[in-house]
């Protein structure tokens, strides 16, 4: 038997970007080949903050034809939209009531989101840690490739698997996430103290996966670093060591290869070097996903089999949830 992994992504821009993709996407690539993966494009925790109902709509067929242009195999991988699997919203009513609010108190990512909104925070934004818990727990999923930023996501879920678990007998397999070191935290091009995220207002911070390559050439070249002049791996310097960062894992060089090779060397071919690498490996990703995205037919007819087979495991963990508590199935 396979080990399951599940990780999923949010249609909350019209396309991942390089942070996603470094990050965690370029790993389901890899992982579908020896896991049984569940790959899901999250729109229910999309509408946790306001979404306009074109660009969420245009924006879960673009993320879902950008998975598909990455390499993930719907053939392989279970492939499927979050809300076309109703039982994650059913399972979602249950784990509240077996949910602190303490512990979703102390969520970080919970207070730097509900911080950027402007007019209202929705219970869903709170909520969302049990949504995605959820996901998780209704595959037996035993490892989840993420970025830094959802370990305490995936402590959280695996607290209450636990406290279930530990009240009603085995039902949940505990999770434990995967991280790539190096690559965990993209930071934006603009104020690398944050991390590089889709729903950025300022469109320059951000590298996606659809931009033109003269598009990242733009961003690269005006991405914020510092009046220093050599190029070196330093953590102080932060615009600088995040795009080395990125630089590194785009070329698959070592720290010291990448410093010896920029010796001498200053900014501006820096920049540009990590410009046309970056360009290099997003341009096959956009000759397929221009294919996908112009025949909804097909991803559409993708999106129903694998949400099919999804439903099947995830209805029977929800049964068998129904059964402990005691509830007539
Ligand atoms: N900057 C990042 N560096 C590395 N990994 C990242 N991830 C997100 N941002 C970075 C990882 O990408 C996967 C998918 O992320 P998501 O869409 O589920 O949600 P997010 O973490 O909230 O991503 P964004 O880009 O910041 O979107 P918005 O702006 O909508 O909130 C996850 O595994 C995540 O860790």
């Amino acid at each position: 038997m396979k080990k399951v992994i599940f990780s999923g992504i949010q249609p909350s821009a019209q396309s991942p970007h390089i942070g996603n993709y470094l990050g965690a996407l370029r790993q389901w690539v890899e992982l579908q080949k020896n896991y049984q993966a569940y790959y899901c494009v999250v729109d229910l925790h999309a509408i946790t903050v306001p979404q306009e109902k074109k660009k969420l709509n245009d924006s879960i067929y673009a993320t879902y034809a950008m998975l598909l242009a990455i390499g993930i195999d719907p053939n392989m991988s279970n492939i499927f939209v979050q809300s076309h699997v109703r039982q994650h919203t059913e399972l979602t009513w249950i784990l509240n009531c077996f949910t602190h609010l303490g512990e979703l108190n102390r969520m970080t990512q919970f207070k730097e989101k509900s911080a950027k909104q402007t007019k209202i925070v929705s219970a869903g934004l709170y909520d969302y840690p049990v949504l995605m818990a959820v996901d998780i727990l209704l595959y037996h999923t035993n490892i989840i490739p993420v970025g830094e930023d959802q370990v305490q996501h995936i402590e959280l879920t695996r607290d209450i698997a636990d406290r279930f678990n530990n009240a009603y007998g085995e039902v949940f397999t505990l999770p434990t996430a995967r991280i790539v070191k190096e690559t965990a935290r993209i930071m934006s091009l603009s104020d690398p103290k944050n991390k590089m995220s889709k729903s950025d207002a300022n469109l320059n911070a951000t590298v996606f996966l659809t931009d033109k390559p003269d598009v990242i050439r733009k961003k690269i070249m005006s991405a914020v670093t510092d009046s220093k002049k050599s190029i070196e791996f330093d953590k102080k310097r932060l615009g600088l060591y995040n795009l080395l960062g990125i630089y590194k894992a785009v070329t698959g060089e070592s720290e010291k290869e990448i410093e010896n090779h920029f010796s001498g060397k200053g900014y501006k071919e820096f920049k540009s070097e990590l410009a046309e690498a970056l360009i290099e490996i997003i341009k096959p990703m956009q000759q397929k996903y221009t294919t996908y995205i112009a025949d909804k037919t097909t991803l559409e007819i993708y999106m129903r089999q694998n949400a099919h087979k999804a439903a099947i495991v995830a209805e029977q963990t929800v049964r068998r949830v129904k059964e402990k508590l005691g509830f007539i199935i």
